[in-house]
């Protein structure tokens, strides 16, 4: 059995107007890019505007659900504040790693896919970290009403991660159904 969902029964031409989130951890970089890059390539693919994509950086998973309720939070302030709270708002958006993406716009996002790797370990760490991290992460979602995507691997070696980080031999990455799950949900909620 494909370890991937079916496509979706429709397409979403409201792509082209989505604004998406992407926050990810900074722990395991080399698989954290592969599903950065592997979410950026589908959404593109599905029809989403680069200028629309915006990715910012957390520590580590654990961080991930605060990440992301601020992201959406800015996103919002953002939309409805008057011209002259706009400096204000948007410096909460000026992280370091927003600088490179200055040339995004602004507005609420339509959805956020936030992304983590989880590598157990010898102690109890990894239990707790991942299950706060995706009952924060759901929490959000529901929360908000803004579609959170769970880009979280959970793996139990460093083989497993990167199987499904999409390096090496038929590694699947995970990053591309993420993508597509952001401009499906994102689309239905906002259609
Ligand atoms: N963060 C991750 O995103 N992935 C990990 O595999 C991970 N493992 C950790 C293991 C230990 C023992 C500790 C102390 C932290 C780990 N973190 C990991 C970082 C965690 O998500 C968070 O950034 C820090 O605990 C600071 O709040």
């Amino acid at each position: 059995l494909e370890k991937r969902p079916a496509a979706a029964p429709t397409s979403f031409p409201l792509a082209s107007t989505l604004r998406i989130g992407i926050v990810h951890a900074r722990w395991n970089t080399e698989c954290i890019d592969a599903l950065v890059k592997g979410s950026v390539d589908s959404l593109l693919k599905s029809g989403v505007k680069k200028e629309n994509i915006h990715i910012e950086s957390v520590p580590g998973s654990w961080e991930l659900p605060h990440g992301t309720s601020r992201m959406i939070a800015a996103s919002q302030i953002q939309a409805s504040s008057a011209a002259t709270d706009l400096m204000g708002a948007t410096s909460l958006l000026d992280g370091e790693d927003s600088k490179p993406e200055s040339q995004t716009s602004s507005g609420p996002l339509d959805a956020i896919i936030s992304i983590g790797v989880l590598i157990k370990g010898s102690t109890m760490h990894f239990e707790y970290i991942s299950e706060a991290c995706v009952h924060g992460l759901m929490r959000i979602g529901l929360d908000t009403n803004v579609p959170v995507i769970l880009g979280v691997l959970t793996a139990l070696t460093e083989e497993q991660a990167k199987q499904r980080s999409g390096i090496g031999a038929n590694a699947h990455n995970h990053g591309e159904d993420w993508g597509t799950a952001a401009v499906e949900m994102a689309s239905k909620t906002k259609g």
